[in-house]
């Protein structure tokens, strides 16, 4: 036995001394010293062999594998001092570096921070909500209940049709106004920026997928004229006191009055084109005093308390900001327009 300990270790120093790259010197490693190795098998059979013999081949076959894995180190360093000087696998050291592609955050995220940063320092806080979100907050508790035709102008994607718990993926920001109003009491004054869905063709300026900021201010005695003033003053931060506002009356079961929000189209400056539909202007978002159910839906009493909500299209701010004249591109994963922001 122990004679073909020496014979072992003979030949795997020969074998070593042969190796001159790192693949061939992991081959060895597990051919002498790995767990099914030579050496290591020779360690495991250890125990079947009498006592006296037992002692004086174990004592020898750790002294090869001390010896062999010191071997094993020191070829290691010379392969690699060889590579470092010269020879088939050299490392040429004056080559420039790989260069790291640093990312950047998209233009969505972008935009949302900066229309986020714009209502905080107006005293608004930022809340987020599910984008799985039941039939109850994006439509019933939203003063739109079962067919209702305000529904066709918010069909989505419906997760389950379930009569108990109609659940889908929410067609706008809206729900977090209830959401947030059941948990607190007033005033309340909250932004909240997240991802909507709907169920309708895309065109320049629609997105199956897009994101909307919502807001929401309830208090004693808030009117009107202070939705306006904290709509313009948004429209003035991000677009500068120059940029026209128009103000019109629209519908939304969930406030009363309704209006939407445009800005002048800033490819065609007013005149009309094909991003704005020959109007002169793109909307931006819709608004108006929230509807008092569904203020006496979350508890609130509405001969006490009024308040306004807003829920505008933040690829359509990044847009107008920056002459984008088609939404699709933001979701298109096109380096050459993402690089630009
Ligand atoms: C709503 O979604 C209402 N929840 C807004 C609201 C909130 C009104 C609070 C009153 C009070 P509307 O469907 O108009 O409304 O969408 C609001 C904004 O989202 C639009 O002005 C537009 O800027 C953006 N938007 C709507 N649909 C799309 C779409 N398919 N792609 C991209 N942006 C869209």
């Amino acid at each position: 036995m122990l004679n073909d300990l020496d014979k072992l270790k003979s030949q795997a120093i020969a074998e070593l001394q042969s190796i001159t790259d790192a693949n061939s010197i992991e081959d060895w490693r597990v051919a002498y010293l790995g767990r099914k190795g030579k050496l290591t098998q020779i360690l495991r059979g250890l125990s079947t062999l009498p006592i006296e013999e037992r002692k004086a081949v174990g004592a020898a076959a750790n002294d090869i594998k001390v010896l062999l894995d010191e071997e094993l180190n020191k070829r290691h360093r010379a392969i690699k001092e060889a590579s470092l000087d010269g020879g088939a696998q050299a490392i040429d050291v004056t080559l420039p570096g790989r260069t790291v592609p640093l990312g950047r955050l998209h233009p969505t995220t972008q935009i949302i921070r900066q229309i986020n940063d714009a209502f905080t320092s107006m005293g608004f806080e930022v809340v987020e909500g599910p984008e799985v979100e039941s039939d109850y907050y994006n439509f019933e508790a939203l003063n739109i209940p079962k067919d209702h035709p305000a529904r066709d102008m918010w069909d989505t994607i419906w997760i389950s049709r379930d009569e108990a718990s109609p659940t889908l993926l929410r067609t706008h920001t809206s729900p977090m106004q209830v959401r947030v109003m059941e948990k607190r009491q007033p005033p309340v004054r909250v932004v909240v920026p997240g991802r909507c869905y709907r169920y309708e063709a895309t065109d320049a300026t629609h997105e199956s997928i897009f994101f909307q900021i919502e807001g929401l201010a309830v208090d004693k005695g808030i009117t009107f004229a202070d939705l306006k003033g904290t709509l313009y003053e948004f429209a003035k931060r991000l677009f500068g006191a120059e940029r026209k506002v128009r103000f019109r009356c629209d519908y939304f079961p969930f406030v009363e009055p309704g209006v939407d929000m445009s800005i002048d189209c800033f490819v065609c400056g007013g005149k009309g084109c094909r991003l704005c539909s020959n109007t002169g202007w793109i909307e931006i978002l819709g608004a108006g005093m929230v509807h008092p159910n569904v203020l006496r839906g979350v508890g609130y009493d509405s001969d006490i308390y009024t308040g306004f909500a807003f829920g505008l299209g933040v690829e359509r701010i990044f847009m107008l900001k920056h002459g984008i004249d088609d939404i699709r591109l933001f979701y298109g994963d096109d380096l050459r327009f993402l690089k630009q922001f």
